[in-house]
């Protein structure tokens, strides 16, 4: 009796040391990193979002490779992203690429190497991107394109494009051009500025806003240039180009407000009236740029929205819940002329 009781003592001494040391539990009960990443196998394979691994025990982590900070638009779209991070609880690894594909590469590959769980880009250019994308696919991560759009032979290697339709900015414009000149006599000479070369934003406006125009023969362009979407290049280039063509120039599309900004200036400067002797056209609408509308030295601001945070979180929250993104995802915009400036200005975010 003694001896079985010894033994019953014995057992049960091993029963509760094997239990505490977690060698009882088995697979049904993982340890803590264990079940983190087991949530996020299960979240890999699952088709539909599942109840039990979502939110996540971790916060989510975000790598996001931001192209630049050369205007108003992109002070205002970092401002965004930052804060719509914080306000998710996503963890942001931001990276300025100071308008380097080259430097957008290396964001991208540190971003794999730490294992973040989405990447997201706003690219500087429209072409490239292929091998990078690719190397993100390999590893796993989901990558988001956001602002810009790419010009890439495989759209798997991207989960969905969150951005204006930059080729309909450019549609508003010409349509708006075509309206406030419909009554004015042939030659109508303009002039168009630029933003980044190779840049989707550039491309798309200038294709839409030509294609508007196009078989309108009292049209006539009188010079183009490219003056990277900035304050300082758009006041240059504007000054060649009164230059070059004095009161020839009618009309002036600005791939942006900054460049149409500094291009005021250079009008000015010249001793043109902007608005008056030179109808500006521009796209963005910033704060500063609604200012001028209402003093009538631009004419006409067709809209681009740069408060994307909230949308690029929500998207990476998705995507951890493991749901299908629409491919696309676009901001809805307006156009605002110098008539709807005044009660406009006051609403303006950036
Ligand atoms: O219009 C311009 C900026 O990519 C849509 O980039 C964006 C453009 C924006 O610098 O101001």
């Amino acid at each position: 009796m003694k001896r079985r009781l010894g033994w019953y003592i014995f057992g049960l001494a091993i029963v509760i040391l094997l239990t505490a040391s977690g060698c009882l539990a088995g697979d049904n009960n993982p340890s803590n990193e264990q079940a983190i990443e087991a949530e996020w196998q299960s979240q890999d394979n699952a088709e539909e979002p599942s109840a039990e691994v979502y939110p996540p025990a971790r916060p989510l982590v975000l790598g996001f490779s931001q192209l630049g900070s050369e205007s108003d638009w992109r002070e205002a779209n970092t401002t965004s992203i930052k804060e719509a991070a914080e306000e998710a609880g996503i963890e942001l690894l931001f990276e300025n690429a100071e308008q380097s594909q080259e430097k957008q590469f290396e964001a991208i590959r540190s971003f794999i190497e730490k294992r973040v769980d989405v990447i997201a880009v706003a690219p500087v250019v429209h072409s490239g991107w292929d091998e990078i994308l690719k190397e993100a696919k390999q590893a796993g991560i989901p990558v988001i394109i956001t602002d810009r759009s790419i010009d890439i032979d495989d759209p798997s290697l991207y989960v969905t494009h969150i951005g204006a339709d930059l080729y309909e900015e450019g549609v508003k414009a010409g349509k708006y051009l075509l309206d406030k000149m419909r009554d004015q006599q042939a030659p109508i000479g303009f002039v168009e500025l630029r933003g980044t070369e190779g840049s989707s934003p550039s491309i798309q406006r200038g294709k839409g806003f030509q294609n508007t125009i196009t078989g309108h023969d009292e049209y006539k362009l009188l010079d183009s240039e490219a003056a990277d979407f900035t304050m300082e290049k758009g006041k240059q280039v504007m000054k060649g180009f009164l230059q070059e063509h004095g009161s020839e120039i009618r009309v002036l599309f600005a791939h942006n407000d900054d460049m149409a900004l500094g291009a005021i200036e250079a009008i000015e400067e010249y001793g043109l009236r902007p608005g008056k002797d030179i109808v500006i056209i521009s796209v963005d609408g910033t704060r500063k740029a609604f200012e001028k509308l209402v003093l009538g030295q631009i004419n006409c601001v067709v809209e681009c929205n740069p408060l994307l945070g909230p949308n690029v979180m929500q998207a990476v929250q998705e995507l951890a819940a493991g749901r299908t993104l629409p491919k696309r995802i676009v901001s809805s915009e307006s156009v605002f002329t110098e008539q709807m400036a005044e009660k406009e200005v006051g609403n303006r975010k950036y």
